[in-house]
């Protein structure tokens, strides 16, 4: 008898289902996460952040490998941490400010260090540092109170776990012994999902890292043994795997990283686009975690952009913070964060709540829709005519206006396109970064 396909190791489902249909084929998605995923879709916007041990040395976040620190010296480091300002609330008032609708934060990136308080190792952030405080737990109840929902990143790479053995392409350098029991260590990731789903109420999801470190076949991850115990235990929390390959059964977003989808300048994404929920994560400057030389901000107006060109996609940004060591946001960063806010209160309607136009993104710009508004966003055009090609058969535009002034954009249209012709730009004005000019249609039959 063919055995059950979630008894099957996953790699060999994987290999089995032609890759991109994979998530699909083996889903049946109860309604509640359905409705999760419509959710996620709507949300368009999310606050990353990375904060751990690292940012005490403002380096980012993968400096225990680039510097090759040894466990021994990274455990006295963690055991000075101790951030005396952080304070949940400033942290979910100012992504409330910046108009995000989740948060994703480090629950335990690849130093191995649990930011929150955990009885499967007491290397974690309330047990061994002075600070004894569970961060992610007075996050999840301000996410709460002030209607954010929180996703906690876990990594599955770890350098610091006797356990994770064999070892991947990184993590050698940190003077573990050379064995190790890798099933245990899989004990102990499925025992700490356990806690990040037990004790925080109804998170939005996990949000998988690290797996590219020893790619299935070569290790075999147990993933539908985990996905299905995160499923069991919050049928409405989202699997978002960083594992840069197109997504797998059980798996709910396709995420991709500092690249908009389908693009892969990065050098690790994959091109090939399947039919989940998508995101693409962005750092703000060019570092993850808290690094005090990285000054390479990314300006307001290329963070809106980036925005909206995801948003065009179809996909959600997940806009990257790296919180500094005593709990404070960099200024620069908290400065962009309420710039992107002011931004949104004006043209939050033409990005949330909203799936890719009818027209694919094109160099001018892209289109978004919601019900029968098509927002187009002039992102790169400097004329004031702007010609789209037809928007499908039957469908005419009723009206047109600029969506933060309401000023009248004139039409015409003809079977072959629209053409607008956009009001003349103040002498004088602030240049905007988007140009959103709002169609109205009425579908008509032939
Ligand atoms: O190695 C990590 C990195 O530190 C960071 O967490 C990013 C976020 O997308 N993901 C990994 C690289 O793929």
């Amino acid at each position: 008898m063919m055995r059950a396909p979630w008894l099957l190791p996953f790699w060999l489902v994987a290999s089995l289902v032609p890759r991109g249909l994979a998530a699909q084929a083996a889903d049946s998605t109860p309604p509640e996460r359905l409705a999760a995923r419509q959710w996620y879709r709507d949300a368009k916007f999310g606050m990353f952040i990375h904060w751990g041990v690292y940012s005490l040395l403002g380096q980012g976040e993968w400096v225990m490998q680039n510097r090759e620190i040894p466990v021994g010296p990274y455990e006295w480091l963690a055991g000075t941490f101790n951030p005396v300002k952080f304070d949940a609330r400033e942290w979910v008032s100012l992504a409330k400010a910046a108009g995000v609708r989740y948060i994703t934060i480090t629950s335990r990136h690849h130093d191995g260090f649990s930011m929150f308080a955990t009885r499967a190792t007491r290397y974690n952030v309330v047990d061994w540092t002075p600070f004894k405080r569970d961060p992610l737990k007075e996050l999840a109840d301000e996410c709460r109170r002030q209607g954010l929902k929180l996703f906690f990143y876990y990594s599955q790479l770890d350098w610091h776990h006797p356990d994770y053995w064999p070892r991947g392409r990184t993590g050698h350098n940190t003077g573990r012994p050379e064995s190790g029991d890798w099933s245990r260590y899989l004990d102990f990731l499925d025992s700490q999902l356990t806690e990040l789903l037990g004790n925080y109420g109804p998170i939005g999801g996990i949000w998988f890292d690290g797996m590219w470190d020893k790619p299935p076949p070569e290790a075999d991850w147990r993933l539908p043994h985990t996905y299905a115990l995160i499923h069991r235990l919050q049928p409405a929390a989202l699997i978002v795997p960083n594992h840069h390959q197109a997504p797998l059964p059980g798996e709910d977003v396709q995420t991709f990283e500092q690249d908009l989808p389908g693009a892969n300048t990065a050098g690790f994404n994959t091109e090939e686009i399947g039919r989940l929920p998508l995101e693409t994560s962005l750092t703000m400057n060019d570092s993850w975690g808290f690094n005090i030389t990285d000054r390479r901000y990314k300006s307001v107006p290329e963070l809106i952009r980036y925005l909206v060109k995801a948003a065009g996609r179809d996909a959600n940004l997940l806009l990257n913070v790296g919180p500094r060591p005593d709990g404070t946001i960099p200024p620069e960063a908290e400065e962009r964060l309420r710039e992107v806010g002011r931004w949104l209160a004006t043209y939050g309607s033409s990005i949330y709540g909203t799936r890719r136009g009818p027209i694919p993104p094109r160099d001018w710009g892209v289109t978004t829709q919601r019900g029968d508004s098509v927002f187009v966003h002039v992102l790169d055009w400097a004329d004031r005519v702007l010609a789209l090609p037809a928007l499908g058969a039957g469908t005419r535009v009723v009206g047109a206006t600029m969506l933060a002034t309401g000023e009248r954009v004139e039409v015409t249209q003809s079977d072959a396109g629209v053409v607008l012709t956009l009001p003349a730009v103040r002498q004088g004005g602030a240049e905007e970064p988007d140009r959103v000019v709002v169609l109205t249609l009425e579908a008509r039959r032939r």
